[in-house]
């Protein structure tokens, strides 16, 4: 690490304030131009402590940039993970209030729910073991940095931009299914936006559970059970504006949709 607690604590302070008044800032390392990833990470992880602090609930995690159609949009190279706090969940159907939010963008995605804790070097085949269900869901993405223009440090930082998450369809257990090969197309306002299959996310979206649980065992924590875990955005993220209405459908796990006022 190369930045003093104190000025993790500002840095917290600052993507704080811009979260909450939806208020475009520059990314950390303008100022900063020796932060790393783990002052990144510490900033995170000062701004989930103050989050539970202040009453909210950690429902997750979520893997960001796992996939090489985000990689390759966001011209970063390396899987990032953040944290998803329970007043951020949108019904399935509900709506999203445009005015909370800077310039969101939209993803599709594969979501586990946990049945049991998971630490330390886990296998594929583990955790589909430890899968309570796999569901469809839509991660509402939102930098808080103009333009959404960042390097991993200052994302990381910002909790991956994650702003809303919506699950919904039909949750199955994974058993029987090769999540792999299952199917995902997105749409805005009926019109197709992204197509991928499952594998699109690290070869398998267990895959991401895998990396999250190493990530989550470097800070010294294991996922728990009955955590939320969002793998990360198959295809390219997708603009979203007031009036759109997005669905993203997942063969065999139905349909989550969430609409923009
Ligand atoms: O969930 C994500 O893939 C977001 C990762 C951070 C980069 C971005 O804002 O696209
Ligand atoms: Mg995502």
């Amino acid at each position: 690490m190369a930045l003093s607690a104190s000025v993790i604590a500002d840095l917290a302070g600052i993507i704080d304030d811009a979260q909450h008044n939806a208020a475009e800032i520059v990314k950390l390392t303008d100022a900063h131009p020796d932060m790393d990833v783990a002052d990144g990470y510490a900033v995170q992880a000062e701004l989930c402590r103050k989050w539970q602090a202040d009453g909210r609930r950690l429902t997750g995690y979520k893997g960001g940039l796992t996939s090489k159609a985000k990689m390759v949009q966001m011209g970063l190279d390396t899987p990032v993970f953040g944290v998803l706090m329970g007043d951020t969940c949108v019904p399935d159907g509900d709506v999203v209030d445009m005015t909370q939010l800077i310039h969101p963008k939209v993803e599709a995605e594969i979501a586990f729910v946990t049945s049991r804790e998971l630490s330390g070097d886990v296998s594929i085949d583990e955790v589909l073991a430890a899968t309570e269900f796999v569901l469809p869901a839509i991660e509402v993405i939102d930098s808080r940095f103009k333009d959404f223009k960042f390097d991993v440090q200052s994302v990381i930082a910002d909790n991956t931009s994650a702003a809303r998450y919506v699950v919904g369809g039909s949750p199955r257990r994974p058993a029987g299914l090769d999540l792999r090969l299952l199917g995902v197309v997105m749409e805005r306002n009926g019109e197709l936006v992204g197509t991928a299959a499952g594998a699109a996310v690290m070869g398998h979206p267990a895959a991401s559970v895998v990396a999250l649980v190493k990530w989550l065992a470097g800070a010294g924590q294991a996922l728990p059970a009955g955590s939320l875990v969002m793998t990360g955005g198959v295809t390219e993220a997708v603009a979203v504006h007031a009036g759109d209405h997005v669905t993203a459908r997942v063969q065999n796990l139905g349909t989550v949709g969430v609409r923009f006022a």
